[in-house]
């Protein structure tokens, strides 16, 4: 798709992930924007598909950097679309959202082709996108925007803050974009890359476990109350797509955290009592 200016013949178009039927009641068309969004979505695809859930029924990854995408492993090739080749020749936006939003603004129309006829088969749209560079940081709010104003579905988004080690211009980028990206999406999911940074390992070397960190949070949430794809069984509490729409709300910032409980080493064992 990112070569070729035409519109795609119908048979190429809206190639929709192969994820055979699927536990899941809720179903995202999931946008990955710039290179951390296409590497989430790339990873929750796996993880969506090692466990049979089925949440991302479409998949768009969309970059103004054409290595980005050619690095993705599981989104199909036909939905990785190449934006702002006018404005950036192909090279991405570096760290400048300003480069990034126009490179989203010069090529919607190209994104929305890609999504087109997912639209009547999901619940939502999300979004996501790495909050400190350019072109997602950038790019993300004006496609939430867009996606808002043409389709009466709920738009979520997914932002990744950086870690402060990143420095001050990813910081700025990052307090510039989230301002925005709030103001566009009914709600905005927040990930902080300093959370989840090993010590003493570099932030790039820990993206393949942050990565996973965020798709586990996030896939669950998503798939909440799904039958359980390995042991047959049904969640404790079932919840449906409706459901989910309904915690989220329409508008604000969600976290998510899943529990830890550390027992005290001398705790008695509760068979006794
Ligand atoms: N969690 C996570 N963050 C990433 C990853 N890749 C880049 N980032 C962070 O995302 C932010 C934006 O970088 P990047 O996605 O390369 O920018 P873009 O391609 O211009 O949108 C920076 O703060 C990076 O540290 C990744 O794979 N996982
Ligand atoms: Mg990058």
């Amino acid at each position: 798709m990112f070569t070729d200016d035409e519109p795609l013949p119908n048979s190429q178009r809206n190639h929709a992930v192969d994820v055979e039927g699927g536990y899941s009641d809720m179903k995202l068309a999931v946008i990955g924007f710039g290179q951390a969004g296409g590497k989430v979505l790339d990873r929750l695809l796996e993880y969506d598909l090692e466990r049979g859930t089925g949440v991302v029924s479409h998949a768009i990854a969309v970059n103004s950097a054409k290595t980005d995408l050619m690095s993705l492993e599981c989104v199909p090739e036909e939905n990785r679309v190449l934006i702002g080749q006018t404005v950036v020749d192909g090279h991405g936006a570096g760290t400048e959202p300003s480069l990034g939003r126009q490179c989203a603004e010069a090529d919607l129309q190209r994104i929305q082709t890609a999504l087109d006829g997912a639209t009547s088969e999901v619940d939502a749209f999300l979004v996501v996108a790495g909050l400190g560079g350019g072109t997602g940081s950038g790019g993300s709010p004006v496609l939430a925007d867009h996606l808002r104003e043409i389709y009466a579905k709920p738009v979520y988004g997914l932002g990744i803050l950086p870690a402060e080690s990143e420095g001050g211009i990813y910081n700025r980028n990052a307090a510039d974009s989230l301002e925005r990206f709030v103001d566009s999406v009914d709600n905005l999911l927040l990930f902080d890359n300093d959370a989840f940074k090993a010590t003493g390992e570099s932030l790039a070397e820990g993206y393949t476990a942050i990565n996973d960190e965020i798709v586990t949070r996030f896939g669950s949430l998503f798939s909440a109350g799904e039958l359980d794809a390995l042991g047959d069984t049904i969640a404790e509490s079932v919840v449906d797509a409706s459901e989910i729409i309904n915690t989220l709300g329409d508008r604000g910032i969600t976290s998510v955290a899943t529990p830890r409980r550390n027992w005290p080493k001398n705790r008695r064992d509760c068979s006794t009592g």
